[in-house]
Order: C-alpha cells, then sequence, then structure tokens
C-alpha cells in the first residue's frame, strides 16, 4: 500500500502512521480512480517525527511583560492532570537559597487555557499561562502600544556573561531592555508548566523525573544519592539548596552567602534523574535520535547552564575503562524491574549508544554564575562608548536548585517526546497498551 507516495510505514516503531503533509490517503488519493496515475512523480516529504517534534512544546512571554505563555501538544488523550502537581513545580522553581527578590513578587499558578477538559488531556494543544504579577510595576516601562519613551527603563551598559550585547548587535536595539526581557531565566516557569505536562503523561507509564544539587560554587556532595533521597527533597517544604546530605548543604549555603556579601554570585551542578525509565527510547540509528545527545540539547538550552554531562561522563574522560564501564549481571530472581539485567553501578547515566539501557537516566547541568553582579564588572555604555560599569538590576545570587527543576521539565519533555514516538497512540490507554507490550517483550527476552 502507498502512503503518501512512499511505502505504508508498518505500525511499529511509530506507533502510529504519520500524518501526510496534504494529498494524502485522506484526501485526493483515496477519490482518484485506481487506473490513474498520479498527478506528480515528485515525493511528498515525510514528517520527521524525531524525539522533539513528536511532542512539540514552546514558550512565549517577557520577564517583565503580562504573562508567560506555554504551548505543549502531541501528548494523549486521558491523561489525568492534577494542577496542583502542576503548581507544586512552579512553585519548586521559585525557592532556593540565594534567589532574588522577584520571587517574593510572584506566585507562579498555571492557569490552563486549552487541551484539557473535565481533569484529562484531550489530545488538543494544551496552552498555560502564567500572569507576572510584577507587570502592574512595568505596565508603563513597558507597553505593548506606543506609549511614553521617557518612562522607557534602558539597560545601558552590557552585562558581561549575559545575551545584552549580542542580543542588542543582533536586533539592532539601542539598549539591552528588550534582550534581557526575553533572555532571563523567568522563561524558564513556562518550560516548568509544560515539563509538569509530559510528568504527568511519563507518570502514567511509571516514570518519574526529580532533581538535586550536587555542587554550590566549591562545595560538592561527594557521594550518590539513592533515588528516596531525591524523592524526599524534592517533597521539602522549605528549600534550601535541594541537597540529599544536610551538612554538605550547610557548606553550600555558607558559599552562597559568601557571594552575597561580597557583591559577587555563584552557582554550580544539579543532577537530573529519571526514574523507572525502560530500555529502549532513543537510538544509535541516527545521530539526531540519540538520547544523550538530545538531553545534552535540551538541558544546555536552559539559561545559564554551559555544560551537560550524562552520567559520569566528565569523570569517565579521565579513568581506564575497567573504572567506567558498568558491568552486566543477571538476577537469578525477579528484580521488580521489567528486566534481570542488572548493574552494580550506573557511570553510563542509563545510556549506552544513544539509547536508555533500564537503569535511571542521569543527567547533569553546570551552570555559570549569574552575569548581574552587584559589584559590576566593567562595560562600557551603548550610546558614547564611555568606559562605565555593567548595568545592575535585581537579580538571584545562586540558581542551582530552581535550574534543576527547569532541567526537570527539559528532560521530562524530551523523554516524553520518545515514549509517544516509540509507543504511540491517541488516547493514553492505547499508549499504555502498547508500553505494556513492549515491557512484556523486555521481560521476556
Ligand atoms: C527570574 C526572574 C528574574 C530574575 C532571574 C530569574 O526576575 P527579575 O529580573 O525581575 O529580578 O530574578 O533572571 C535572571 C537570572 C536573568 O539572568 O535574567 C525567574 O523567574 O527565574
Amino acid at each position: 500500500m502507498e502512503f503518501c507516495g512512499l511505502e505504508a510505514p508498518k505500525i511499529g516503531r511509530l506507533g502510529r502512521p504519520p500524518r501526510c503533509l496534504g494529498g494524502g490517503p485522506h484526501s485526493r488519493l483515496r477519490t482518484r480512480p485506481a487506473n490513474r496515475k498520479p498527478r506528480s512523480t515528485v515525493r511528498e516529504p515525510r514528517l520527521h517525527y524525531n524525539g522533539i517534534n513528536m511532542i512539540r512544546f514552546s514558550t512565549a512571554g517577557e520577564s517583565h511583560g503580562e504573562a508567560l505563555i506555554a504551548l505543549i501538544s502531541g501528548l494523549p488523550a486521558g491523561v489525568p492532570v492534577d494542577l496542583n502537581f502542576v503548581n507544586r513545580d512552579l512553585w519548586r522553581r521559585q525557592q532556593g537559597y540565594g534567589r532574588g527578590g522577584r520571587m517574593k513578587i510572584e506566585t507562579d499558578k498555571a492557569h490552563v487555557l486549552s487541551g484539557v477538559r473535565h481533569g484529562k488531556t484531550i489530545g488538543s494543544p494544551i496552552a498555560i499561562e502564567m500572569v507576572n504579577r510584577d507587570w502592574k510595576n512595568w505596565e508603563e516601562k513597558l507597553p505593548v502600544e506606543a506609549g511614553d519613551a521617557a518612562k522607557h527603563q534602558a539597560v545601558s551598559s552590557p552585562r558581561p556573561g549575559h545575551a545584552d550585547l549580542a542580543g542588542a548587535l543582533k536586533y539592532n536595539f539601542p539598549d539591552a531592555r528588550y534582550v534581557l526581557e526575553r533572555a532571563s531565566a523567568r522563561e524558564s516557569a513556562a518550560r516548568v508548566a509544560a515539563g509538569a505536562m509530559a510528568k504527568l503523561m511519563l507518570r502514567e507509564l511509571g516514570i518519574e523525573v526529580l532533581s538535586h544539587v550536587i555542587r554550590v560554587g566549591r562545595v560538592e556532595l561527594e557521594r550518590e544519592a539513592q533515588w528516596d533521597e531525591i524523592v524526599a527533597v524534592a517533597a521539602k517544604e522549605e528549600v534550601v539548596l535541594a541537597c540529599v546530605d544536610a551538612a554538605t548543604e550547610a557548606r553550600m549555603k555558607e558559599e552562597v552567602e559568601k557571594a552575597a556579601r561580597t557583591g559577587d554570585t555563584v552557582n554550580g551542578v544539579f543532577e537530573v534523574v529519571a526514574h523507572n525509565v525502560p530500555a529502549g527510547l532513543g537510538t544509535y540509528a541516527n545521530w539526531d535520535e540519540r538520547l544523550d545527545g538530545l538531553l545534552a540539547w535540551t538541558v544546555m538550552s536552559l539559561q545559564a547552564v554551559k555544560a551537560v554531562e550524562i552520567g559520569r561522563g566528565v569523570t569517565a574522560a579521565e579513568s581506564f575503562g575497567s573504572q567506567v564501564h558498568d558491568p552486566i549481571h543477571y538476577a537469578e530472581q525477579e528484580t521488580g524491574r521489567p528486566t534481570r539485567f542488572t548493574r552494580p553501578h550506573n557511570n553510563a547515566g542509563g545510556i549506552e549508544g544513544g539509547v536508555s539501557n533500564g537503569e535511571d537516566v542521569v543527567v547533569r547541568g553546570y551552570l555559570k554564575p549569574i552575569s548581574t553582579l552587584r559589584k559590576p564588572l566593567e562595560s562600557v555604555r551603548f550610546d558614547t562608548r564611555a568606559k562605565t560599569a555593567a548595568s545592575y538590576e535585581r537579580s538571584d545570587i545562586c540558581v542551582v536548585p530552581a535550574a534543576g527543576v527547569a532541567a526537570e521539565a527539559m528532560v521530562a519533555i524530551t523523554l516524553a517526546g520518545l515514549a509517544a514516538q516509540k509507543f504511540g497512540g491517541d488516547s493514553l490507554m492505547e499508549m499504555k497498551r502498547n508500553f505494556d507490550g513492549y515491557i512484556e517483550q523486555i521481560r521476556r527476552f
């Protein structure tokens, strides 16, 4: 059978056949008499269903604009939507020792505009709005209409490390105000809202995604964190630095205090762990479908993330192979997981050959320190080019726990995209049936 001029794909890895870009079996081809040749021999392009495209998501909104918007589509119908769960993640992103004054103004809440009815997804795009409470203080300074130019609050000397200079040059802005409005990490609140939706889908497949902090400045967690400890950190009602070890967390806090005292900033490293990920997400078959590559891209896209590590990738580079690779064992008894293959450790971070291997998927993000310094670095004025100090306006001193929550969202969206690709299904029931069948297959392997 022909499908968009190509051989029809088997319902298998993709779960459902791709829709056509017009002219497919649902339109003209079906009504064309069997003996008539197609009008054109040019093959229709096949939709590229990679992990990112299957679940599409985007955000809109500026830091001091009226609202942030998250748009996510591709989730199957029937996923229960618990708004408390979404709002809890939004709250978690606002927490942490070293957060700035803005977090005292905002109480981020998801206002779902579409795609959810009677508490469940309906398969349509989900739009979520989060109002910026601070907008009322900026409405006159940053109006949508022309407004009064005298009220414009210019950012007149670019901050080293921020998008200010590169953005102003690129968009031909006379100052950096519009640049920072969109480049600000405030945008990550919208990612968290979309990511919570992806997490809700993953939760139906038994997959959970959480994060914790493993380094602030020079203070590092010097042991492995257990999944239960990470769960406990995420459940706390008071977030300090989201470290699983209290003594280390106290020393991390001192690092932030040191930065605060000296008008400086400090960041560190978060670790995202995706628990219960089945083997087989992502593939080595094509470079742009490798799970590690997709995670590196999506986590690196977060503000201030300057390096991404999968498992113990950094230490692996300075170690012998015998010390790094995770030996493969086989359990005689049921393990409570789909497979009886076990590993004594997980240096690979749950990914081998760009494919999840059944262990926890572990991704670390390395954050540069926030570039807005109370004791600013050297810069020049945009207008006169005269030497001056970089602009300063209210900012954070340390955001590692918050960035970890934002990275959870990016990991969840990436995994949900690959799960939707592998298991398919327009309804959750259909997706779960395919998922359960696959889990049974790897259990019996
Ligand atoms: C942020 C909101 C921002 C900053 C911070 C992150 O609010 P404001 O600029 O009004 O203080 O606190 O943004 C940055 C770190 C940055 O570099 O722009 C948030 O909601 O996370």
